[in-house]
């Protein structure tokens, strides 16, 4: 529309798991986006996203794979990555998806349906896409699940075993404020890297998160940040930096735990009053079990720090209220459960467990709510009905079930059997993005019969569907959002038209609820404003209930953004167990910490014993693998995107480096490799290769590389060199453990060289590759 036409323009708000923003509108198009101003340290993630809506990579209509199209349902034999698609009309989509749904139910029942469906998806608490297809799904009968999250499935499961739950660690996590009172000593296993506090599931209402930190140090609190990357911590933190190896941490634990019980310095009266298993443990920390007394100078040659270093740390944490905290990252690992559970056993021995400002920390500060006091109100929720099928998987091990329909396999205790899936239906998550080893994850995606996604734009996920829904974006419906544990609560007002054939996931969900007969039961006659209303209103309900008078959503959707009133705050698990260890019992056997588990030792697992213990990761440093690969990657969280969201977007792609993801390695790592900075480079292991550009840099310790994951895969063909730089290419597919089969991306080594000759170009941010007409 021509600009003298645009009817009124006016600035309306909006959130996302980044934060909350204002876009300017003329109804039709954004003009512009800017932070909220009332956010004191915004986010810039979200000024990338207006780029990407009529982007050159936007999904403007259904497709099919030209092989489903013309044959039908059936695995794909390699087709799905590499076939063509053709546009189709709407009609012709529902219905192909509905008879899939239909004749899979039929023929093999509702669990060869997966809606496991795992990912961040968007902000808003109706359009969320997972509430939106597992009540789609649960409604139709049921469908095989996952459980866990990519972020921290050991943690979860082995807390739920020996901490009494990650719900428990999560509600007694000590905050910045706390700790800034108690002026702690802050030891950040994984750091505390800035970046990562930007998201939040769900939405942000204000950030403060890096705020808190700094003012907790300004109050005395000491940091030391263990982790191989320099920017891991923020420097007005003016930590002490440990540059250890990856995959090290528990080593370096464990020597701390002994320095601080040979000196006698640990909290004995804490251990025996609420902890089961010490003496098995410490047995083991003196060496008394294995001959190997777990000594700062054992640790040393392990974790690549000097042994003195350790042991300073150690008398550093004498008689200080210490918080022990530990990244996602460090359980994303082989034995991924050992540096949560070692964490936890540390900060029982420090004497600080249960105190203000001490303790174990989960994650602080990789989530924005981590290190802030978490919300206690319960926004409500779309239903996602009644589940009527039991079967599951552990969220990583999606790859297994579709390579080995019907075999065992072991999880948390138990012997499963994996189900035979026929039909995947993904909304609002990017395996392609998420799981490891994505050469073996094209292997198995072409065993299903029948591919159903739900996207924005023609990334790899739809690249290897057979099925394409395209779907609105969060700026292109109206919405409330309310982060998890987030004490706030903002509008979402549509900002953008979507393309004319683009539909939101609940329009689509609600088209096919027709052709299966179900629509009354999905769309329980509310239109989406409806819903929205709906939801919203029991929202308000609660807050009543506390007290509090919340605006309408009419006032909301002027106002943006207002506090969640909060319920009394409960006395946390873990101070409550210090108080009174009898009367407070944990969710475990024996109602205490479980520094030793007997159930977890009855399991007879080799690689998850019955107490914290070093165990050599699959790929370290220290590796024999390390002869042909000797650089560790890391691949963490991006900074200028989530995930891989809107990595077409201006923001994301201003952080490419000749085009490519940016990979940091140390100076004297690329000179050995004569790489330059700005380079085009190759990354590679036995399990693929990808293309990344060099940032050569000593912020990064020797012999390790960080390529951040969600770069849009963008193979050269099936199986070949991917051209952009994801990291997924080379990670490994291999459970944390047979306790958690979580997923292990952080153990992962790799060589590099300068790639020669003209690198080919990134092919991925363009069109879906079409094959015949367009009609
Ligand atoms: N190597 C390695 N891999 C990792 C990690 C790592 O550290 N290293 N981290 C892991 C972790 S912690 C996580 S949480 C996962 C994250 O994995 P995901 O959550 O799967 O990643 P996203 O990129 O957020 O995927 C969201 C997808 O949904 C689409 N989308 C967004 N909003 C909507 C919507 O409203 N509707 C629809 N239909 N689609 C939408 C986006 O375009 C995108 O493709 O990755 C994991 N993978
Ligand atoms: N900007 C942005 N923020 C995000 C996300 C995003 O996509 N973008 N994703 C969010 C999500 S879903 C999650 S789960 C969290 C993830 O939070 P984390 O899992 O904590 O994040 P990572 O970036 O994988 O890792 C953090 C740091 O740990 C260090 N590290 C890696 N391996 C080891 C190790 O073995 N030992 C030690 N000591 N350090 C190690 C790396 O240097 C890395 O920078 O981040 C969240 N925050
Ligand atoms: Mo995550």
């Amino acid at each position: 529309m021509p600009e003298s036409l645009s009817p009124t323009r006016r600035e309306v708000p909006t959130a996302s798991h980044f934060g909350t923003y204002v876009a300017e509108t003329d109804g039709r198009r954004i003009l512009g986006l800017r932070p909220d101003p009332a956010d004191p340290e915004p986010s810039s993630i979200g000024l990338g996203v207006p780029s990407t809506l009529d982007s050159p990579a936007r999904l403007t209509a259904p497709y099919v794979r030209r092989g489903y199209l013309e044959r039908g349902p059936g695995p794909a034999g390699g087709a799905r990555g590499r076939d063509p698609y053709v546009r189709v009309d709407w009609d012709t989509a529902l219905s192909l998806a509905a008879s899939a749904l239909r004749d899979t139910i039929a023929e093999h029942g509702n669990p060869a349906i997966f809606g496991g469906s795992y990912g961040w998806g968007s902000a808003g608490r109706f359009h969320h896409p997972q509430s939106q297809i597992h009540r789609f799904l649960n409604l139709l009968g049921g469908y095989t699940r996952s459980v866990e999250s990519y972020s921290s499935a050991a943690m979860q499961v082995i807390l739920r075993r020996v901490g009494g739950g990650y719900g428990a660690a999560l509600a007694s996590n000590p905050t910045w404020r706390e700790i800034g009172e108690q002026r702690s000593l802050v030891l950040a296993f994984g750091g505390l890297p800035a970046r990562n506090a930007q998201v939040n599931g769900g939405g942000i209402g204000r950030h403060t998160n890096l705020a808190d930190q700094r003012w907790a140090r300004a109050q005395g609190a000491e940091f030391v940040s263990i982790s191989p990357l320099h920017d891991d911590v923020d420097d007005a933190l003016e930590a002490t930096r440990l540059p250890a190896r990856p995959g090290t941490d528990v080593a370096i634990m464990l020597a701390l735990a002994h320095e601080l019980v040979t000196a006698g310095a640990h909290d004995q009266d804490f251990l025996r009053r609420c902890t089961v298993g010490w003496e098995t443990f410490e047995a083991y920390l003196l060496g008394r079990t294995d001959g190997v007394p777990k000594t700062p100078a054992w640790a040393g040659p392990i974790s690549g720090l000097p042994a003195a270093d350790i042991a300073a740390l150690a008398r550093r944490m004498r008689g200080r209220r210490t918080v022990i905290t530990t990244s996602y990252s460090l359980q994303r690992a082989d034995h991924g459960e050992q540096a949560p559970w070692m964490a936890l056993t540390l900060a029982a021995i420090s004497g600080s467990l249960g105190l203000p400002g001490g303790g174990f920390g989960a994650a602080l500060g990789a989530l924005h709510q981590l290190g802030l006091e978490p919300s206690r109100f319960r926004p409500a929720a779309l239903p996602q009905g009644r589940r009527g099928v039991d079967a599951f998987i552990p969220v990583a091990r999606i790859a297994d079930m579709l390579l080995h329909p019907g075999e065992p396999f072991r999880y948390d205790g138990a012997q499963l059997t994996y189900p035979d899936v026929r039909l995947v239906y993904w909304v609002g998550g990017n395996p392609f993005h998420h799981h490891q080893d994505l050469n073996r994850l094209v292997r198995a995606w072409q065993r299903p019969e029948t591919v159903i996604v739900h996207e924005h734009f023609a990334n790899a996920l739809a690249r290897h569907a057979d099925i394409v829904f395209p779907a609105a974006t969060w700026l292109e419906r109206d919405d409330f959002a309310a982060g998890s544990a987030d004490p706030f609560v903002s509008a979402m007002v549509r900002a953008a038209e979507p393309p004319p054939e683009v539909r939101t996931d609940h329009a689509i969900l609600a088209g096919l609820a027709a052709e299966l007969g179900i629509a009354d039961e999905f769309t329980e006659g509310r239109t989406e404003a409806e819903w929205i209303e709906h939801l919203y209103a029991q929202t308000r309900a609660h807050a009543t209930e506390l007290g509090a008078e919340l605006p309408t959503l009419a006032e909301l959707r002027e106002i943006g953004t207002v506090a969640l009133p909060q319920p009394p705050p409960a006395l946390a698990p873990y101070t409550a167990l210090r108080d009174h260890a009898d009367a407070n019992r944990l969710h475990t056997p024996s109602g205490k910490i479980e520094i030793f588990s007997e159930r977890i030792a009855g399991f007879g697992l080799p690689d998850c014993p019955g107490h914290p213990t070093w165990l050599e990761p699959v790929e370290w440093l220290g590796a024999p693998g390390a002869v042909t690969y000797p650089l560790h990657l890391i691949s963490g969280q991006p900074d200028r995107r989530l995930h891989s969201q809107f990595d077409n977007g201006s923001h994301s792609r201003a952080g490419k480096v000749a085009g490519r993801e940016p990979v940091l390695i140390n100076p004297a790592d690329a000179a050995a490799r004569g790489i330059v900075d700005g380079a085009v480079v190759r990354l590679h292991n036995a399990r693929g290769e990808c293309l990344a550009g060099a940032v050569v840099s000593d912020r990064i310790r020797p012999g390790v590389v960080r390529l951040s994951t969600g770069a849009w895969y963008d193979p050269s063909g099936p199986g070949g060199l991917d051209v952009h730089g994801n990291a997924n290419t080379l990670t490994p597919d291999r459970g944390t453990s047979a306790l958690a089969q979580g997923p292990s991306a952080h153990s992962c080594l790799v060589e590099i060289e300068a790639y020669r000759g003209d690198p080919p170009p990134v092919t991925v941010f363009g069109p879906l590759p079409t094959a015949g007409p367009t009609s």
